[in-house]
């Protein structure tokens, strides 16, 4: 059936859309009992101050971190040898001697990774009370409301009746707790201070507990600090050591700051002023201060599927029950504000980007030291943020990209002998940039050279041409400039292949049987190059300079080796055929033209059926097993336009990679499946990467009614949608630009001009 659009001018929409109704929805993390482990504790942030709220009845514990309390400094990574090695490399991976280059590379060329826990994010401490005389506990229930970015405790016991209320203020850099017993109930608590490991110092002057700190390694580090001020109404406080003791008080405000050295300043003196600008306000400023500060971000988006949710249930029992089999739509809307609410919650304006864990790491030595991984996690972190309205929530991945830029260019001269900037598959907030590890992961130059995709993605949704001129631009060409020099021909074909390199993290079997990593012009390679390419030829033209650059890069365009589909009709993950090592690897990088790339976006290409079978075939030997990597492959449905497949990816990520307090697991925890997945979520409701928006191209069937509000889609517009009965009721494009606008839903397309801030309706 062709479906025929009508414009309308009345507010159809907004009554037909059921607006009112997401509003209502439940949006709580909650549990009938207390977090046996860090796993169930529920996180707060306020992009630098994160907690873990474990909602003991007799012990509270609060662990909490600061994102720059980091061990270690740069360091100079780079094996002096490389460069001599590089050509010696290409030459054997051009005879096919695969194998033999692979060891020479891995003993010339790498440099030294250290082992985990020397160079690592780690947990700032713990607060701890421990109460006393509140009798038996007879129903409990504690909570994380997205809306409102509160943790509540709330129990009840023979002697009365107790509430906690946590959150971590973005305006006044404090986590503040706020604790009660009402009526005739009292609280009588002891509090301390500690961290894992001793190298902390805990001291209680008057009404502060005081924790200072060398997080370090071989000397090297940042010092930290954090103040717990304690203000309480009725009764009396006493000390005991490191300990405050507080008897018989109606009301306590426990308000906590932390600061570390990492950017230059004193960090006792920086958590003590905190505290002094916190403690000037009563507890209803601070909550609305912290409230306006959320949700300012949070409320852009609603999500409504199916009817409202009646279960009201745990979430641990919701999460339960999904994976023994039952759908439950009410767990997608979670999961996606979730998403959204942690990267609010760990990555803000002027601080570190989310790393592997976001902002939450309760020990000293986290997995993979909690980094920036740079071949994927830290990009998927950024992948719902354009998309879901919290544009601004970037703004620290642009700054640190940025930062990579210095060493970077070291690293492309002494390595490469390249101009231009490089940074490999992973880094800290050191900094390093260098080929390091073993070759199947560091032999990759496209870690620095892929963030910059967001920088141009940036543009694409804001439209900021000063962003695009002063930061895109800018990074882009100076990633650019290094394949110029980098890229070499193939004597083979003749086409401009990069190398040594690799398909992330993968290895293939060489004839001999021998397993290797490395080779000439792997798929992902490429694909990102001509992506960058493509990007800085977009931006010269809209710049309106830089034409004998953006046509040079033409001319590299045309040369480069292309995308292949092989006998079986997969897309060739390496420049021949190879068989993998792991036929079932979590990395799918050859599918990154599909997402979140563009490369591959026509549904009637060949590529798309390759790009399936590639997926079909990791699926069929293990591949998903991660969280990021089912997430991943989320996101690839969506792009194939499978509503089904992308659902039942999404049901496989619920029921085998979340943990209770809805963490995603690798395992163990790792934030970037939660952002994957969110972001996948909004590609099957909203796609907007082929100069059009393409409204609902993934809807599963099970999703039979339901709206979505705030979207945002390429080229500067606000998106609504509502459907029923798995079709299109109504539409609602605001033009936040004056692009014209270019609708596809189904096999319709329909186009119209538009005027900046001008809001299009439609009814169906
Ligand atoms: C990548 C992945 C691993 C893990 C690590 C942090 O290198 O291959 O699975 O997620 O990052």
């Amino acid at each position: 059936m062709r479906l025929s659009f009508i414009l309308i001018t009345t507010l159809v929409f907004l009554v037909s859309c059921k607006t009112d109704d997401a509003n209502q929805r439940s949006l709580e993390l909650f549990y009938d009992e207390p977090a046996n482990e860090w796993n169930e504790a529920l996180p707060l942030g306020n992009g630098r101050l994160g907690a873990m709220v474990f909602g003991g009845t007799k012990i509270e514990r609060i662990q909490f971190n600061e994102e720059s309390v980091w061990t270690g400094g740069p360091i100079d990574r780079i094996n002096p040898e490389a460069n001599e090695y590089l050509d010696i490399v290409r030459e054997l991976l051009f005879e096919g001697e695969y194998a033999k280059a692979d060891r020479i590379a891995q003993e010339k060329i790498m440099g030294p990774r250290f082992s985990g826990g020397r160079h690592t994010y780690q947990t700032m401490g713990d607060l701890f009370m421990q109460f006393n005389g509140q009798g038996e506990v007879q129903s409990y229930r504690r909570s994380l409301d997205l809306r409102t970015a509160e943790a509540h405790t709330n129990f009840s016991t023979n002697n009365g009746e107790y509430t906690r209320r946590v959150f971590s203020s973005g305006p006044d850099e404090v986590i503040v707790i706020e604790m009660e017993a009402l009526g005739e109930s009292k609280l009588n608590f002891s509090t301390w201070m500690n961290r894992p490991g001793d190298a902390e110092e805990v001291l209680v002057e008057g009404a502060d507990i005081k924790m200072t700190g060398f997080a370090e390694f071989e000397g090297r580090g940042t010092r930290f600090a954090s103040v717990a001020h304690v203000i309480q109404e009725g009764g009396r406080m006493a000390t005991a050591d490191t300990t405050l003791v507080i008897e018989d008080a109606d009301k306590v405000l426990i308000l906590l700051s932390g600061r570390t050295d990492f950017w230059g300043g004193n960090a006792l003196e920086e958590a003590l002023n905190d505290i002094d600008q916190a403690k000037g306000k009563d507890i209803t400023q601070l909550r609305e201060r912290q409230l306006n500060d959320h949700q300012r971000i949070f409320n852009r988006v609603e999500l409504a599927i199916n009817e409202p949710d009646t279960l009201n249930i745990p979430t641990d029992e919701r999460l339960e029950r999904v994976q023994n089999g039952m759908h439950d739509p009410h767990l997608t809307e979670l999961y996606f504000q979730y998403g959204r609410y942690l990267l609010i919650s760990s990555s803000r304006p002027g601080g570190l980007p989310a790393n592997l864990q976001g902002l939450w790491a309760g020990k000293l030595r986290p997995p993979w030291n909690a980094d920036y991984h740079i071949n994927i996690n830290l990009q998927m972190n950024y992948w719902p943020s354009l998309v879901t309205n919290l544009a601004e929530c970037q703004m620290p991945l642009f700054d640190f990209v940025d930062g990579l830029r210095e060493r970077g260019r070291i690293t492309a001269r002494e390595v490469y002998g390249c101009r231009g900037f490089v940074a490999h598959h992973t880094t800290d907030v050191w900094k390093f940039t260098s080929p390091v590890g073993r070759t199947n992961w560091g032999m990759w130059t496209m870690g620095g050279t892929w963030c910059t995709d967001h920088f141009w993605e940036h543009y694409a949704f804001t439209g900021d041409k000063q962003f695009l001129a002063e930061r895109a631009y800018p990074i882009m060409k100076e990633a650019a400039v290094f394949y110029l020099d980098y890229l070499v021909e193939n004597p083979n074909t003749g086409l401009l292949v990069s190398g040594p390199s690799i398909s992330p993290e993968n290895r293939f079997l060489t004839r001999d049987g021998e397993s290797a990593a490395i080779c000439m012009g792997p798929a992902m390679d490429h694909q990102i190059i001509r992506e960058l390419f493509g990007n800085c030829i977009a931006s010269a033209e809209i710049l309106g300079s830089d034409e004998a650059f953006a046509d040079s890069l033409k001319q590299y365009i045309d040369r480069l080796a292309p995308s292949k589909i092989g006998r079986d009709g997969r897309i060739l993950e390496w420049s021949e055929p190879m068989e993998e090592y792991e036929p079932g690897h979590r990395h799918m990088s050859h599918l990154y033209a599909l997402y979140p790339g563009d490369e591959f976006a026509n549904p009637d290409d060949p590529w798309m059926e390759a790009a399936r079978k590639v997926i079909d075939y990791r699926l069929a030997h293990g591949g998903g097993h991660t969280g990021w990597s089912r997430a991943w492959i989320i996101n690839f449905f969506a792009r194939l336009q499978d509503g089904e497949k992308a659902y039942e990816n999404l049901q496989a990520l619920y029921a085998k990679s979340t943990l209770k307090n809805l963490f995603d697991t690798h395992p163990p925890f790792q934030i970037d499946g939660n952002f994957g997945a969110t972001a996948g979520i909004a590609e099957m409701l909203l796609q907007s990467h082929s100069g059009m928006i393409t409204v609902l191209p993934a809807l599963p069937s099970s999703w039979h009614s339901g709206h979505v509000k705030g979207l945002r889609a390429r080229g500067g517009y606000e998106v609504d949608i509502a459907w029923e009965k798995g079709a299109l009721t109504a539409l609602r494009v605001k033009s936040l630009l004056g692009n014209p606008i270019t609708i596809r839903y189904g096999d319709e397309v329909y186009q119209l001009d538009s005027e900046a801030g001008e809001e299009k309706l439609w009814s169906f």
